[in-house]
């Protein structure tokens, strides 16, 4: 049962010691060193050394020399960034309650989790059945600085009216732009728990700021996670989920990956395989502001027909004529690779991850979209740019399987990975051969004529290194996944009960200000487009023991990314072509709408189980889209004669919002 703790305080040495024993660099408090290759001199200044986290503007510089994640006074989120090609720590909690505590601390424009004095967010690797405990402390002390993180939006010279109803046509009500008021919680993204306190409750609970708001009644509450032992095994993560703070606390650095580990884990990690987990995290969020510094190109708009209103579904139509125009937007999103700032384009060996493995062995990659909107398209080529295969293990934590839970075979393939915002894919990668190397790279993305510009990027280059006696791991076959019991097995072959069409839309907000809302409705008679409001009704109830096929549209000009909690679903249908095979997912990327302003579309399938009955959200995962609206709540009643915990019956009785003091069952609540 000691599988991999132990392999991976030997095999990660090379990267990094495993904290809390790893030695932390050595700095001096008062001056900080800057080796510039390119001027071949050392800088020494007598200022305050980097800031937290600060990016470096020239990235042709950084090499994350002044990095020290130890909290302090001075800098409670530690100083610096990580350097390249560096791995966050693990947190292995072999135990069978594994009890981790995190506190989030802010500096400037800087939010971390802290953990045993370290800032930086640890990787979390639990087992299947386990009961994971979180101790979530917030010490955040300048909520407003927060703000600063968001798009600033232009002033427009006239302000903008209302979008008009049109005969028969969705009434749209206008948004509001949120405010950071420092409140945090923890969402654990793809987990199959129930929605309600102590486990994943993310519309109620919460804990306030150390200055500011005290709406949460507390400033700390402890997370008690049930993992199932069925739930599947892989790579998951933690974030804030606060309604409307989500885009600023992830931008600031609040994300962290859990490796929820299962039998083929161990048969991989006693044939020497390794696992290394990557996370790909948003510095910057650049919508509607300043534009970029070179020009972006310029993106013909489609052209959409005044009157097309006429999308099929149920209900009123949806205004495709007022739908946000293909003017905005155009700038490019700065993103990181572990901590360490990410350069736009084929950056040189130098400005980019360097990896290595021994000549002959194989590796799993965990990859984890932490980025607040930003899309990957993530693939391995060598020097020439030819796509190199890996092997797709599993998709959003998911090995992949059929309906029937039997294993996929590890198929090399060439395809890119696309990844929307909050996906995760988990491969197998074998070393180059020695003396050549490979890139992992991000191809350019379209997200629609909407959205960010997504340019292709390299995140790493991969080389061989030769096999020694010494080496940590010699060169092993991968043994074959194993057939494993599944929480999502059989959903396909469960009776659908009922069909729904949701849709995606978005307008210009009215008024002076140069800012969007962002809906997702259900299309059924009396339906309309409202911001997600915390104390409206759930947008859709269902039974616990059904299944349902969705069909979700998006009659806008960008890509979103649909996103619900607690269930897995599978995806059937992308655009009216069927998904073959149907791939078992928590996030999935739902197309932009044609030129036409016909809706691109994915139809999913998902089941409601007795542990999901309370209120579920769904949302788009580019999380400004969710903060300022595109987000409803699913409701799960019991099944006739279901013994229902207090929890969930708290959750179905009462108003979600401004509950917060009275929530009853979370542990340590200490101010
Ligand atoms: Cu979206």
């Amino acid at each position: 049962m000691f599988f991999f703790e132990k392999k991976n305080q030997k095999t990660f040495t090379s990267l990094r010691p495993l904290s809390p024993e790893r030695p932390q660099p050595k700095q001096s408090k008062v001056f900080c060193f800057f080796f510039s290759k390119k001027k071949s001199f050392l800088l020494l200044t007598a200022l305050a050394c980097l800031p937290a986290r600060q990016a470096l503007a020239d990235a042709d510089e950084y090499a994350g020399l002044a990095w020290n994640p130890t909290s302090t006074a001075a800098h409670p989120c530690g100083v610096g960034l990580p350097p390249r090609g560096d791995f966050a720590h693990d947190r292995w909690v072999n135990a069978r309650k594994p009890n981790v505590g995190l506190v989030v601390k802010q500096e400037g424009t800087t939010l971390c989790y802290v953990i045993d004095g370290i800032a930086e967010a640890p990787t979390i690797r639990v087992k299947q059945g386990a009961l994971l405990t979180i101790t979530l402390r917030n010490e955040i002390t300048d909520p407003a600085a927060l703000a600063k993180l968001l798009p600033t939006p232009r002033l427009r010279d006239t302000p903008l009216a209302p979008v008009p109803d049109a005969p028969g046509t969705m009434h749209i009500v206008p948004g509001e732009a949120p405010i950071p008021t420092g409140r945090t919680n923890l969402h654990v993204h793809g987990f199959a728990v129930p929605p309600t306190v102590p486990q994943d409750e993310v519309l109620m609970g919460c804990v306030d700021p150390a200055r500011g708001s005290t709406a949460c009644g507390r400033r700390e509450m402890t997370y008690r996670y049930q993992i199932p032992p069925d739930m599947p095994p892989g790579l998951y993560w933690y974030h804030p989920h606060v309604h409307g703070e989500v885009q600023a606390q992830m931008l600031a650095g609040l994300s962290g990956a859990i490796v929820v580990e299962g039998p083929d884990d161990r048969a991989r990690a006693q044939a020497g395989i390794q696992d290394r987990v990557f996370i790909v995290r948003q510095l910057r969020d650049t919508d509607a502001a300043t534009p970029a510094a070179a020009p972006a190109p310029v993106r013909a708009a489609p052209a959409v027909p005044a009157a097309a209103t006429n999308a099929p579904g149920p209900g009123p139509r949806v205004d495709t004529a007022h739908e946000l125009s293909c003017t905005q937007g155009g700038a490019v999103d700065e993103i990181s690779l572990n901590g360490a700032p990410v350069v736009d384009g084929l950056a040189a060996d130098k400005d980019i991850a360097p990896l290595s493995m021994i000549a002959g062995t194989t590796q799993l990659w965990r990859v984890l979209n932490a980025a607040t909107d930003a899309v990957l398209n993530l693939a391995l080529v060598d020097a020439q740019g030819r796509p190199v295969p890996v092997r797709l293990v599993a998709q959003d934590g998911a090995p992949v399987t059929d309906d029937a839970g039997h294993p996929a075979p590890w198929r090399p393939t060439t395809a890119p990975l696309l990844v929307p915002p909050a996906g995760r894919v988990e491969f197998l990668v074998t070393a180059p051969p020695l003396g050549q190397k490979q890139y992992f790279v991000t191809h350019a993305v379209d997200t629609g004529c909407t959205g960010d510009l997504v340019p292709e990027r390299r995140l790493g280059v991969l080389t061989a290194l030769p096999y020694t006696d010494d080496s940590d791991t010699p060169p092993a076959a991968v043994p074959a996944p194993t057939v494993q019991t599944s929480v999502f097995d059989g959903l396909l072959a469960q009776k659908t009960d009922r069909e729904r069409v949701l849709a995606f839309a978005e307008y210009p907000r009215p008024g002076t200000l140069d800012q969007t809302d962002f809906y997702i409705a259900e299309r059924r008679p009396g339906a309309e487009f409202r911001p997600f409001d915390m104390d409206g009704p759930p947008a859709i109830t269902v039974q616990a023991g059904t299944a349902e096929e969705w069909l979700v549209q998006n009659f806008t000009h960008e890509i979103h990314a649909f996103h619900i909690h607690q269930v897995h679903f599978r995806v059937l249908a992308i655009n009216g072509r069927a998904a073959e095979p149907p791939p078992l997912l928590d996030t999935v990327i739902v197309p932009a709408a044609d030129a036409a302003g016909a809706p691109g579309s994915v139809r999913i399938k998902l089941a409601f189980g007795a542990r999901d009955v309370g209120d579920i959200p769904f949302h788009c995962h580019l999380v400004d889209h969710e903060d300022n609206g595109m987000m409803g709540v699913l409701r799960v009643l019991p099944e006739p004669g279901q013994a229902i915990q207090k929890a969930a019956l708290d959750a179905l009785l009462h108003p979600r919002i401004c509950r917060w003091k009275s929530a009853s069952g979370i542990g340590a609540a200490q101010r």
